[in-house]
């Protein structure tokens, strides 16, 4: 099976005889750097292996659509609650620019003391499950054929069946996965003793398949009332989980740390924030770093968020990360939309391009505040680990509210979490292992009573599922309604490939759609008043994402969501031919080789000269920039005039602006310019074109002239049609 690029994901395909499926590779994949590097027309140092199939940035068409790829991997969060279709949004995800796709679980998974099976719809991300593992692997295996690079898989080894999750990735081919015992005594009140023990067993298994690990200490950022009076104890966490794990047997280069700008703004984030970063890279510099923004101080402004994600990608550039982690910037408002998945992405792509060999300019300074900063961070976490012994230990600090308290450490505000030694889910669950114990498993972490010459435990049963997993037992669907199949039915019309049309954002027909209104009123009013424009527009459960005042009094933006019941079927459209236009190398080339003279004029009683303007002048991309020499005769110009004008430039174009008016003046101006250049003998030797807001190709055609051009015409549309007359009439 291969994906064709014109094609929709056949995801009834993809879970075609899924128990067979195999993962193709495990363990993590870093991009090849290939700085410095030569692409389209600039150097680039921070570079990586350029994708087979991508969608460069918006403005990659002024710079021969190169799509330069940074050297870092660019995480995807991705959390639509229905595995079916978030194959869809890693798909465009992996076309714009993310090889690290993390799929969030469901609320709580953590609680859950099994595995589950089947792939049953879920709230804020999905449940794990070996079917969803399965279809997603097997799905991102051809999604990376399809851009060229390989993706890595992501999701979470935690909660009490954390050792239990690790085989199922093990076995499944996930390439990442958080794992952190200390975000399940802290964050999910999971026993500390239990925890820790299965951490040793599960960080064991997933260093047999070389995955990666990501820490959970930035999830103290999030929780904490000050996130930036934590900096120390995050020290502290990210050194407990990577010393732990190495101690469990992961290599060091595939511990990552998870850091994140611990401030937003309006707080000098940058003076908080990167003296933070420069402390933990220095303190952890044989570790990676996956380079998280900061999601506490979010609100609805995807603007605000993304500058935010800008400010916070500054620091990785400045700091080297090796993980790029995006969120969307729609995730302080609802679910994150697909859609923003790939704004997020791009914000990460684009700004570290637009960085690209940034340190090669800049130095971080050696002595001053950033590395006195530093230093005071890491002394704190120093003291911190200190007083941790004093106490008799992890366990003991943890009773005693050592983490998550807001003070900035040594000071303390006593609002941190404590756990109970003898407390939480799973207490007294951890049992010794007795003398005989024997688990023919790979991968087992501690003692196993292996009989003398067996080195290879599994062989003693003919191999496990790590190394046979002809051995694995593949449960399908177990809910008989909430399953893949079923959902898939529904929504059959509308993801066919000539299938019906619905706005979609979470779910293939979901029927959301977004509108941005701004209500001159005040905040109150203009909320309540939205609503009322949603549903008078149609929409249905509409509510109010975004609203952001703009004066007190003077009015309200906001951004409303609503669905719609309808669809669209495409046959019905009518759709014109898409409008051949040359590119700006050719048209250069044609006026370089045959020098090009034209008028331009806005007629009749006419003072508008603001489109022809544009059409014309270099400033916004005008006519003017390909070489074309324009003479450019003003507003309310007789059509006498201008025909003259023509004449006596020996111009090969004249360009008229005209308005329209309901004694159709614009009719009558095109009809005369044509009459008149006719009468002078000249009607074969000058393209006429007109525009104006409301001009349309049709209506100038039918009075004489050779184009008309409406509304967006921009000077590349007009030059790429006088050119490819020129062509046409030398042929
Ligand atoms: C991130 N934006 O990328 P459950 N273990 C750890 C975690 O951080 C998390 C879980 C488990 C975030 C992702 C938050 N992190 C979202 C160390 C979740 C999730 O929700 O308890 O089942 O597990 O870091």
């Amino acid at each position: 099976m291969t994906l064709d690029p014109k094609k929709k994901i056949n995801i009834e395909k993809i879970m075609d005889n899924l128990a067979n499926y195999r993962p193709r590779r495990k363990g993590w994949t870093w991009r090849k750097p290939i700085g410095p590097a030569q692409i389209g027309p600039f150097t680039y140092y921070q570079v990586s292996e350029p994708l087979k199939n991508s969608v460069p940035l918006p403005a990659a068409k002024y710079f021969g659509n190169i799509d330069p790829q940074p050297e870092c991997v660019i995480t995807t969060e991705i959390a639509s609650g229905r595995f079916e279709d978030d194959i869809r949004r890693m798909r465009m995800a992996a076309w714009h620019g993310a090889d690290h796709i993390m799929v969030i679980r469901t609320a709580g998974q953590s609680h859950f003391d099994g595995l589950i099976e089947g792939s049953p719809e879920g709230v804020g991300g999905v449940p794990i499950t070996r079917k969803q593992i399965r279809a997603t692997r097997k799905a991102i295996d051809l999604i990376e054929d399809e851009v060229g690079r390989p993706i890595n898989f992501h999701s979470y080894v935690s909660g009490v069946a954390g050792p239990e999750v690790a085989v199922l990735f093990a076995e499944e081919g996930v390439n990442g996965a958080h794992q952190d015992p200390q975000y399940n005594v802290l964050y999910r009140n999971v026993n500390m003793i239990r925890s820790f023990v299965d951490a040793a067993v599960a960080k064991h298994l997933m260093a047999g398949v070389n995955m990666l690990q990501i820490d959970g200490a930035h999830n103290a950022n999030a929780t904490a009332r000050e996130a930036w009076k934590v900096m120390p104890e995050l020290l502290v966490q990210h050194g407990l989980n990577a010393v732990f794990s190495v101690k469990a047997g992961m290599k060091k280069e595939n511990i990552s740390l998870s850091t994140v700008p611990p401030t937003s703004t309006p707080a000098p984030c940058m003076r908080l924030d990167l003296p933070y970063a420069v402390a933990i890279r220095e303190l952890f510099e044989e570790y990676k770093f996956r380079a998280q923004m900061n999601t506490k101080y979010m609100e609805s402004c995807t603007r605000e968020v993304t500058v935010t994600h800008v400010l916070n990608l500054l620091i990785s550039r400045l700091t080297s990360a090796d993980i790029q982690s995006t969120i969307t910037p729609d995730e302080g408002r609802n679910v994150p939309w697909h859609y923003n998945n790939i704004h997020a992405t791009n914000t990460a792509k684009q700004a570290l391009i637009g960085m690209d060999g940034l340190m090669e300019m800049v130095d971080l300074k050696d002595e001053g505040y950033l590395r006195d900063t530093a230093r005071e961070i890491k002394e704190r976490a120093v003291l911190f680990l200190e007083e941790i012994l004093e106490k008799g230990g992890y366990f003991n600090a943890v009773e005693d509210s050592f983490f998550v308290d807001s003070g900035y450490y040594p000071e303390r505000n006593g609002d941190g979490i404590s756990r109970k030694i003898d407390g939480g889910v799973g207490e007294g669950t951890v049992v010794e292992r007795a003398e005989d114990y024997l688990a023919p498993v790979c991968d087992h972490f501690g003692y196993n009573n292996l009989p003398e010459g067996v080195e290879h435990a599994c062989d003693l049963i003919g191999g496990c599922t790590l190394c046979n997993p002809e051995k694995i037992v593949y449960i399908d669907e177990l809910d008989p309604e909430d399953n893949a199949a079923k959902r898939l039915e529904k929504t059959k019309d509308v993801r066919g490939d000539a299938g019906l049309i619905k706005p979609e954002v979470e779910w293939a027909g979901d029927g959301w759609v977004n509108t941005t209104l701004f209500l001159p009123t005040d905040e109150r009013t203009a909320e309540v008043a939205a609503l009322e424009v949603a549903k008078k527009m149609g929409l249905k459960n509409v509510e109010v994402i975004h609203k952001q005042m703009m004066h007190p009094s003077e009015g309200t933006l906001l951004e409303v969501k609503g669905q719609v019941e309808f669809t669209i079927n495409p046959e019905d459209l009518v759709i014109p031919e898409p409008e051949e236009v040359l590119d700006d190398d050719e048209i250069r080339a044609n006026i370089k080789e045959k020098p090009m003279r034209i008028v331009g004029a806005t007629v009749g009683e006419d003072e508008h000269s603001v489109g022809m303007r544009e059409v014309i002048d270099i400033k916004h991309g005008g006519i003017e920039k390909y070489g074309i020499q324009c003479t450019y005769l003003g507003t309310s110009v007789p059509i006498e005039k201008v025909v003259d004008a023509a004449i006596e430039v020996n111009a090969e174009a004249i360009l008229i602006s005209t308005i329209i008016t309901h004694n159709d003046v614009h009719r009558t101006n095109m009809k005369k310019l044509h009459d008149l250049c006719v009468e002078k003998g000249i009607r074969d030797k000058v393209y006429l074109i007109a525009g104006g807001t409301q001009v349309t190709n049709e209506i100038a055609v039918e009075c004489g002239m050779d184009a008309g051009f409406g509304r967006g015409t921009k000077g590349h549309h007009v030059a790429s049609f006088i050119v490819k007359q020129r062509l046409d009439k030398a042929e």
